[in-house]
């Protein structure tokens, strides 16, 4: 596959702080609520945890050498909002900071390009315990971590993002409960939402009002939904909400619109409480939008479901990773939208990969082949090549993920990375989706 892509386009790789850091306990880091979700018997696979992971506090060096050895220009990582702030907001945390400082200098000194999230789901602990998102001085303390984090290196950083997948946040930690902090209320869910977004909206005014020269942002994950039968107006019901439930809630408001009609009517007495002036900051004006996308799902109408009435069905002829069907159109479809229904002006692929069951050669330890991950990425880049080519403004790539890492529920059971990590040694090994990512960016040079 040649790299058709324009010269200025973005590619990268991607990862976030507790996924792969490790040094929990040093540096004068405070837990969050993964820590102790994930200390919490039966809550992860084999009750993984991330005290060590890539043990990446340790080796960011080694890792920066990974991305130079790609070749990428860029690379998205997450600071720990708990590192920096060990109580939430207050005093900065020296040692933490100056963790991620020498990151960033690595990172330039081997001209990579940072892209950097505030929060990739780690809430400090001790905030969680004052109402988490739920309580409005949760948002306040965000804000004072956006602002602070610019003022210290937004003369080296000029690509943000607020949040990472604000649905997980919401939904995944506080309705379905198997991410932290666990809770199974959806009202609740909808409140923690709504709180999401509007310190999204108060960070971005932090951070534009330090004056620096930045590039503002934020990551949603899209879970395309289609209807099962195009020709079953009950069926294109609930592919609608389901849409209005996981893509529409945090886009429509992103762009000033508000939360959507049908969705307000459907929740009725669930929906959050929204005080006077929050929905213009939620709308207030970012620079891109993130586009983490890695599958989409097909909705019929069901009675059983009694509040959105979807049930998705399965795509046999689809093939599947180890944890979710392959729909590459998905990501077009999703970037057109994005573009056409949303007028988006700058968008980024901020996470796109595949988990497949890796194995180290048996014959030659240094190799892992990873057929099915080569094939998924070639795949989703001719997609988003698709989109460039057809004057959609999408404007980089980041492969989720540099290496193998702590896969939230799932420990380290799933592999998503373009390096095998050996958790007994923290050897990192470049599969061959990494020779290939290698070589495409080769081939554009
Ligand atoms: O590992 C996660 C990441 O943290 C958020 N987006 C999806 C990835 C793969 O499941």
């Amino acid at each position: 596959m040649n790299n058709d892509f324009p010269h200025d386009f973005v590619f990268g790789v991607a990862t976030s702080a507790y996924q792969i850091e490790g040094a929990v306990g040093e540096g004068g880091r405070t837990p969050s609520i993964w820590d102790t979700f994930s200390h919490t018997p039966g809550k992860t696979e084999l009750n993984h945890n991330g005290d060590i992971a890539c043990d990446h506090y340790h080796l960011y060096k080694d890792d920066v050498q990974l991305i130079k050895n790609l070749g990428v220009g860029a690379y998205r990582f997450s600071t720990s909002w708990n590192r920096v702030f060990p109580k939430g907001y207050g005093e900065v945390n020296q040692e933490g900071m100056d963790f991620y400082k020498k990151l960033v200098d690595e990172l330039l000194e081997n001209n990579i390009e940072p892209f950097l999230t505030l929060y990739h789901w780690d809430l400090p602990q001790c905030l969680y315990d004052e109402g988490g998102w739920m309580n409005r001085d949760t948002l306040k303390a965000f804000e004072e971590y956006a602002g602070t984090m610019v003022h210290v290196l937004g003369d080296k950083v000029k690509n943000w993002m607020t949040h990472n997948e604000m649905w997980c946040t919401a939904m995944l930690g506080h309705h379905q409960g198997i991410f932290a902090p666990g809770e199974s209320n959806f009202k609740n869910a909808l409140q923690v939402a709504h709180g999401v977004l509007v310190s999204h909206g108060m960070a971005i005014r932090a951070m534009r009002s330090t004056g620096q020269d930045l590039n503002l942002g934020i990551a949603p994950n899209f879970l395309p939904s289609y209807p099962q039968d195009p020709d079953k107006e009950r069926d294109r019901k609930a592919a609608a909400n389901f849409d209005g439930y996981f893509n529409r809630w945090f886009l429509d408001p992103l762009v000033g619109r508000g939360y959507p009609e049908d969705m307000l009517n459907l929740y009725g007495p669930l929906c959050p409480k929204v005080e006077s002036g929050d929905m213009e900051i939620i709308a207030s004006d970012i620079d891109f939008l993130g586009v983490n996308y890695y599958n989409s799902n097909w909705y019929t109408w069901s009675e059983e479901d009694k509040l959105l009435h979807t049930a998705s069905v399965d795509q046999p002829h689809l093939e599947w990773t180890a944890d979710r069907d392959i729909y590459p159109e998905g990501l077009y479809d999703t970037l057109e939208r994005l573009y056409k229904d949303y007028g988006f002006k700058s968008l980024y692929v901020t996470e796109n990969g595949a988990a497949y069951d890796d194995h180290i050669d048996s014959l030659d330890s240094n190799r892992v082949h990873d057929p099915g991950r080569v094939k998924f990425l070639q795949d989703h880049f001719d997609q988003a090549l698709r989109a460039v080519k057809d004057n959609i403004p999408l404007n980089g790539y980041f492969v989720w993920s540099l290496m193998d890492n702590f896969e939230w529920a799932a420990g380290y059971t799933i592999r998503y990375g373009l390096h095998y990590v050996d958790y007994d040694t923290q050897q990192r090994i470049p599969k061959d989706s990494a020779l290939w990512y290698k070589d495409f960016i080769d081939s554009g040079k």
